[in-house]
């Protein structure tokens, strides 16, 4: 088969008339050390793409899919009309169906370091992984902020609030928090949950991951653990490194978990929910974007952040 597949490409090649002696070279090759797979493989590729005459099948998805990328398009260009950048810079966009903005990242380390600048009592524990100190790694400016708790997080949510408050960026009625477990789930495009806590949905939804329903993950889906050899970075990311999804939000899955406000078993009230996997994750369960993951508000982990939004309008 191999044979006879080198043999139309060469047919191929001859007969179209061309002289380039890339391809002829590699043929020549192939031909005489077929136990290449690589450079087999890729005189099918030839052959396959100097047969492609799209079929009618074809075009109609082509114009399916270029349909749905200007639907995205159009829904990114809405949401960044109605985006607000606030005095850190971060950028808020109106997730539709909650009454929230979200912000496009998590939360920085350069958003967290103008919080701990103004406030002398805040914990130190996010700059240790923020160079080589204590065994940690290197983070610019723009990478996710780590080994924060949720604690911290309302802390940070709170000063931004007050702050911006103070200076007329937002208004009386307007403040920054964690999202909720529910509008968490609307931002990363679940569709209706079973159950009434989080504890309750939690892996509820099989077979949905933020970058769509296929396992393994495509190349460009996050910031993922190596095994999956889906990205280059061997831990976290700069912000925004990885396409937004159709609600103009980044890295929604992997990077750095994310604190929601809720607790994950509101009866028992001792762990607050994480959602979104991190650059530590290869697991199919815990990528899905119904996983829970939890843990007690005081904890610190280099695979934990935070995403804020904004309540009360886009901002002024
Ligand atoms: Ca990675
Ligand atoms: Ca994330």
């Amino acid at each position: 088969m191999k044979q006879i597949l080198l043999m139309i490409a060469v047919v191929a090649v001859v007969g179209c008339g061309q002289n380039d002696l890339g391809p002829a070279a590699e043929i020549e090759q192939a031909s005489s050390d077929t136990g290449s797979a690589d450079i087999v493989s890729s005189s099918e590729t030839d052959v396959a793409q100097i047969k492609s005459e799209p079929t009618p099948a074809e075009k109609a998805a082509a114009e399916n899919a270029a349909k749905k990328a200007a639907a995205i398009k159009k829904m990114a260009d809405k949401a960044q009309a109605k985006a607000f950048t606030n005095t850190l810079g971060m950028k808020f966009v109106p997730v539709s169906e909650t009454k929230v903005a979200f912000c496009i990242w998590e939360t920085r380390v350069k958003d967290y370091a103008a919080y701990a600048a103004a406030n002398a009592e805040v914990d130190a524990s996010w700059k240790y992984f923020n160079g080589a100190d204590a065994g940690g790694f290197k983070q610019a400016d723009t990478h996710p902020v780590m080994n924060v708790s949720w604690n911290d997080a309302q802390a940070f949510c709170a000063w931004l609030t007050k702050k911006e408050l103070a200076e007329g960026k937002i208004k009386p009625g307007q403040k920054y928090r964690l999202p909720t477990d529910a509008e968490w789930s609307v931002a990363v495009g679940l569709g209706k949950e079973v159950g009434d806590t989080p504890e309750a949905k939690d892996g509820g939804i099989k077979d949905v991951y933020p970058w769509r329903k296929e396992w393994p993950p495509a190349v460009g889906a996050g910031n993922y653990y190596k095994s999956l050899k889906v990205d280059n970075f061997e831990y976290t990311s700069p912000v925004g490194s990885f396409a937004a999804n159709k609600l103009d939000l980044h890295d929604m899955g992997g990077n750095v978990w994310e604190w929601c406000e809720d607790w994950y078993g509101p009866a028992a009230k001792a762990l607050r929910v994480l959602r979104g996997a991190s650059w530590y994750g290869n697991d199919p369960d815990p990528l899905l974007s119904s996983y829970r993951f939890n843990f007690t508000p005081g904890y610190r982990g280099n695979v934990i952040g935070f995403r804020c939004v904004l309540v009360g309008g886009s901002g002024g």
